[in-house]
């Protein structure tokens, strides 16, 4: 189903003198208003091509009904989020669970929806009915040469169906680690993974970037071979200018300064993008800025601060993705949240006083340092945002409009109450 613009613009309209109350009472007080607008509206969230169905753990999955049956129907679940908040333009695609027989259909029925394709994700975390040999130790860090080959030629063949989809990246996540002491010799692990990534790296097409997405643990329990962002920078150091380190929020051990993380990278040329997401323990994948907002907006902070600092443009500069897994909630309304948390956080960045702050900083003020931050973060953004994406066509409340119009029950009679997506 899609959503018709005259919905959108007639319940617009009904909530538009509201909307102007709120809007103008915190416009007045915004330096730069029109800057801010332009960047909220150019700046896009890629939604994941495996959380638009329901998620689960190894406990269990209880999927809410509705959810895409095929590639085609992920798209049109992102067509809607995209028309509903004007901030979602892109998908991500995720190989093997959504291959894309006939690349220029997919392209165009993307495109009819105002979408284009994001990284492109390989998979060498399961093994696939089709496949040879097992990756259940390892793949790109495997000892036997014929498994780290076959995940190679899996992330090529990942490169070649991106390229037929205008993406521009790939995302490498591998699962590969030990679960016990003495399993595995750490440094012949590493070593195999970077000549396995140089084989990659030089398949890539010569505009385009492999991202090194690194976790600490999960699947594996003692070692994951690229563990931390040092491993991961060190990978992508040592293979050259294309290879950059993802940061996945949730893929930090508790207390880690993920700002601190994400400023070094950004300054070393080395941040690819971020998978978004919130966690309380550990890759909860929860909705974004559902736990601690605050750590995002700082996040935000150092982001604005490193790419101004570089002169990179704040929607293109690096890839901005979300990373969730919805076991609770209807997948596009959590999706809608979750873009909705990462816009708030930008818009507060936005709204630090830099000068202000520099010059607290220079003088070691630090209640001032403090007050200049908290000011930004406690100011109420939500109104510029429903301002920008009234202005790019959008809904002003795309949360309230989704369920005026009972979209997922409407899904759910077009798909079924039992349509299951893969994902995960
Ligand atoms: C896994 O924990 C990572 O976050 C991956 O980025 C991601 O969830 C996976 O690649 C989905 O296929
Ligand atoms: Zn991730
Ligand atoms: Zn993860």
């Amino acid at each position: 189903m899609q959503l018709e613009k005259s919905i959108i613009e007639e319940a617009n309209h009904q909530q538009q003198a509201a909307h102007q109350r709120k809007y103008d009472f915190v416009a007045g007080d915004i330096n730069g208003l029109d800057t801010i607008l332009k960047k909220l509206g150019d700046f896009n969230i890629a939604i994941p091509s495996w959380a638009l169905g329901t998620g689960g753990t190894r406990f269990g999955r209880f999927s809410g009904g509705g959810e895409p049956r095929s590639l085609e129907e992920k798209i049109d679940d992102v067509g809607l989020i995209q028309a509903l908040n004007r901030s979602s333009n892109s998908i991500s695609l995720h190989i093997p669970w959504d291959i894309p027989k006939n690349a220029d259909v997919i392209k165009a029925h993307a495109a009819a929806l105002g979408l284009h394709f994001d990284a492109v994700n390989s998979n060498t975390f399961q093994d696939q009915a089709s496949q040879e040999l097992s990756y259940k130790f390892g793949s790109l860090h495997h000892v036997d040469k014929a498994v780290r080959k076959q995940a190679i030629a899996h992330n090529i063949e990942v490169i070649k169906y991106g390229v037929a989809l205008d993406s521009k990246a790939l995302s490498v996540w591998l699962s590969d680690g030990s679960n016990f002491p003495g399993q595995l010799n750490m440094r012949g692990a590493f070593e195999r993974t970077l000549e396995s990534l140089q084989e990659i790296y030089e398949a890539l097409p010569a505009d385009w970037k492999v991202w090194v997405e690194y976790k600490p643990y999960e699947p594996n329990f003692y070692s994951t071979t690229i563990g931390d962002w040092g491993q991961s920078y060190l990978l992508s150091s040592k293979l050259g200018d294309k290879a950059q380190t993802l940061v996945d929020l949730g893929h930090h051990l508790q207390g880690a300064n993920i700002e601190q993380i994400v400023s070094l990278l950004l300054m070393e040329g080395k941040l690819a993008g971020f998978h978004f997401n919130d966690s309380k323990y550990g890759d909860d994948d929860l909705t974004v800025g559902s736990i601690n907002p605050y750590q995002l907006f700082l996040i935000f902070n150092e982001l604005v601060e490193g790419m101004d600092a570089r002169g990179m443009n704040h929607a293109t500069g690096i890839g901005w993705m979300i990373d969730a897994s919805h076991n609770i909630k209807d997948p596009i309304e959590d999706l809608i949240q979750s873009v909705e948390a990462i816009k708030i956080a930008y818009t507060q960045a936005l709204l630090v006083d830099v000068t202000a702050l520099k010059q607290a900083q220079q003088y070691n003020d630090v209640v001032f340092a403090q007050e200049i931050l908290q000011h930004a973060y406690r100011t109420d953004v939500r109104p510029l945002l429903a301002e920008a994406r009234l202005r790019a066509g959008g809904a002003l409340n795309p949360l309230a409009l989704y369920r005026a119009q009972a979209v997922r029950n409407q899904l759910i009679k077009e798909r079924g109450a039992k349509a299951v997506s893969t994902g995960l």
